[in-house]
């Protein structure tokens, strides 16, 4: 440092704290979304990456509704610092997710995990507008075209984004929103055989602008997660733009047809990792694991080592459902992969709740 910068150094130190220079997507977007984004930057330089789980606090490998309990601290002794959770049948008016969760409690569960300096995450399986099956009904292609401006079900599918953008208000704290995610399978209304690249932008601007230019969301942040892809191209082919993105990632999991985890999660995190630097912005795995863990050091083996060589800002492992045995991908006490789970979720890299940076 030359004698200028040094004796600039204090001055400009308060420039920084003082000028928040934080842009993201929504120009409106309020202080404590803009906080939710620093945090994912800071903890990915740091080359840390926060522990996620899905619907964590609300139900677990063979309970529901326990305040307090969660598989993922009784298992490695603190709780995740991301939760995801689900608002499928939201636009349905109905009282609960299709996996089986109160939204009263989701709001609930959400302003705990804020007060905590921990970071919530949304997901939408929304249904299928045209057929009135759920979100894995692939069966019409032309479901996209329809909610879009001047399509069939345009009017429709507002009323829906106004339930959602009631939610979102209602809830109060930042979050960060993932709609319209694993773009690039065709197992969703959404996916790569159902619409055009062209379309799926639209959908995404749409959404962004319908939300945060007319209903005045402001807090959120908007992450793009990918299925599985094998280079840059195929990840971007239906990215909706920088203008339009805070975050980036991919989803991720090993299975009969996949399974070279490690490899797959070192090479797409290269991909993303990437792409994050030259557009700037934070990228995570905003979805991953093994269902049922029959490998009892996949942790270890398989996740910890390529999770510290990237720098995501967080990984979040998938749900544990109170109602399906084999449907759980942390594990819980007595399982054997508690011990690998522990030895990587307090080895240094990977953050959990109360080590999550604070503001
Ligand atoms: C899937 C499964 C389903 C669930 C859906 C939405 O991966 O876990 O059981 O309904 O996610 O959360």
């Amino acid at each position: 440092m030359n004698a200028k910068i040094t004796f600039l150094a204090p001055f400009l130190a308060l420039a920084a704290c003082c000028t928040d220079t934080t842009t993201v997507v929504d120009a409106n977007a309020n202080e404590e979304a803009k906080a939710l984004y620093n945090k994912l930057v800071a903890h990915g330089a740091q080359l840390k990456y926060m522990l996620g789980h899905q619907d964590d606090l609300v139900y677990g490998h063979d309970w529901y509704g326990q305040p307090e309990r969660s598989d993922f601290k009784e298992t490695c002794g603190d709780y995740p610092a991301v939760y995801g959770w689900e608002l499928g049948n939201l636009e349905y008016g109905h009282e609960y997710s299709l996996d089986s969760v109160y939204f009263a409690e989701i709001k609930k569960q959400m302003k705990w995990v804020h007060q905590n300096g921990g970071i919530n995450s949304l997901t939408w399986h929304s249904n299928n507008i045209i057929t009135g099956q759920n979100c894995w009904d692939n069966s019409d292609s032309t479901v996209v075209r329809s909610v879009l401006p001047g399509g069939a079900k345009h009017d429709e599918y507002k009323a829906w984004l106004d339930i959602f953008a009631e939610f979102a208000t209602s809830a109060e704290v930042p979050f960060i929103f993932r709609p319209y995610h694993e773009m690039g399978g065709s197992w969703f209304w959404w996916g790569a055989d159902l619409c055009t690249p062209d379309e799926y932008k639209q959908l995404w601007k749409m959404t962004v602008d319908y939300l945060a230019g007319e209903k005045n969301v402001h807090n959120l942040i908007y992450c793009f997660s990918m299925s599985s892809f094998a280079n840059e191209e195929e990840f971007l082919a239906r990215f909706p733009g920088e203008d339009y993105v805070d975050l980036i990632g991919f989803d991720i999991y090993q299975s009969q047809w996949s399974p070279n985890f490690a490899e797959n999660l070192d090479k797409q995190s290269a991909i993303v990792s990437a792409v994050a630097k030259r557009i700037g912005k934070p990228w995570c795995v905003a979805e991953a694991g093994y269902e049922s863990l029959p490998d009892s050091v996949w942790f270890t083996q398989s996740v910890q080592p390529i999770m510290d060589k990237h720098d995501a800002s967080y990984i979040l492992f998938w749900r544990n459902a109170f109602d399906q045995p084999n449907h759980f991908y942390v594990p819980f006490v007595g399982h054997p992969c508690a011990a690998d789970f522990e030895a990587f979720a307090n080895s240094k890299n990977a953050i959990t709740l109360s080590e999550i940076l604070k503001d």
